[in-house]
């Protein structure tokens, strides 16, 4: 595949902040963020927001970061070192996502830095990591920064209250996740439609795009979502267009689902290191 342009040797490359919680198992998340934005090349920032205790079996609970600490986190990275593009995760609460809304809107007050909002709402073990009565939050707090919210079906239903069963019941989905405030939303199908296709839909309300991939077959797909979402903030951190960001962060987490590999007793991880092997055909 064609990869992002890489900076030389020396000289400072984009900078893309994840706003998430750590998987001790090295899975998801941050740790996940930052393997993707270190094998494309740019400089990735940290907001934790959370500690969560989980291995390859599921979560067993986690620990949220002081707000003071999460806000100062952005602050510290943003008003120094300079931010690109950003994309948030994990955020537990509702008080978290109001301190993350508030730092961000000081970072970029005109909207002028894309940020890409993937709603994690559980994990792939439908283990809590986000309160429920945090959703208000997302969708009033932080939906109306976001360049792109990225959610997957659970997430819509618990969003937006719709049942993505087909093509039109994605488009209705999209709609009324753009109408939360958005400048664009992608439904993520998934599984839908047909085991052979992951067809996502995108829409900036006035077009729809549609990403269609041939779905990998793996049990082994633990922090895939994570990594669509730090492959296309990286992307956007490049200047790409928020469709050809999309479709690059699309293209990303299909090669890493190709090198995704077992780790423990429960699922494995999708993995970038797949992009060691690969030449540098970027340039
Ligand atoms: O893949 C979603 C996700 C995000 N962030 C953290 C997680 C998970 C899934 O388990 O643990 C910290």
């Amino acid at each position: 595949m064609t990869f992002l342009p890489l900076t030389p040797p020396g000289e400072t490359p984009p900078r893309v902040m994840t706003i998430a919680g750590s998987d001790s198992g090295g899975g998801a998340g941050i740790q996940a963020d930052l393997r993707t934005f270190a094998l494309l090349g740019v400089h990735g920032l940290v907001a934790v927001t959370a500690v969560t205790v989980q291995n390859s079996l599921g979560v067993k609970g986690f620990h949220e970061i002081p707000l003071d600490v999460v806000a100062g986190q952005i602050d510290a990275v943003a008003s120094d070192i300079g931010v690109q593009a950003a994309k948030t995760g994990m955020l537990a609460s509702s008080a978290i996502i109001e301190t993350v809304a508030d730092a961000w809107r000081a970072v970029a007050p005109d909207g002028a830095v894309p940020l890409v909002v993937d709603p994690v709402c559980a994990s792939m073990h439908g283990d809590p990591l986000l309160h429920p009565s945090a959703l208000d939050a997302l969708r009033t707090q932080l939906f109306p920064l976001a360049t792109v919210v990225t959610p997957n079906l659970d997430e819509v239903r618990l969003l937006v209250g719709i049942d993505v069963v087909d093509e039109e019941s994605q488009r209705e989905a999209a709609r009324a996740l753009h109408g939360l405030g958005p400048r664009w939303a992608l439904v993520k199908g998934g599984h839908l439609r047909s085991s052979a296709h992951s067809p996502d839909l995108l829409y900036d309300g006035a077009e729809f795009h549609e990403f269609d991939t041939s779905r990998i077959d793996t049990g082994h797909d633990h922090g895939a979502g994570d990594t669509l979402a730090a492959a296309t903030a990286a992307a956007l951190a490049h200047g790409y267009t928020v469709p050809d960001a999309v479709a690059f962060g699309k293209r990303w987490v299909t090669e890493c689902l190709r090198a995704a590999y077992p780790l423990g007793h429960g699922h494995g991880p999708v993995s970038a290191l797949f992009r060691l092997h690969e030449s540098d055909d970027s340039r």
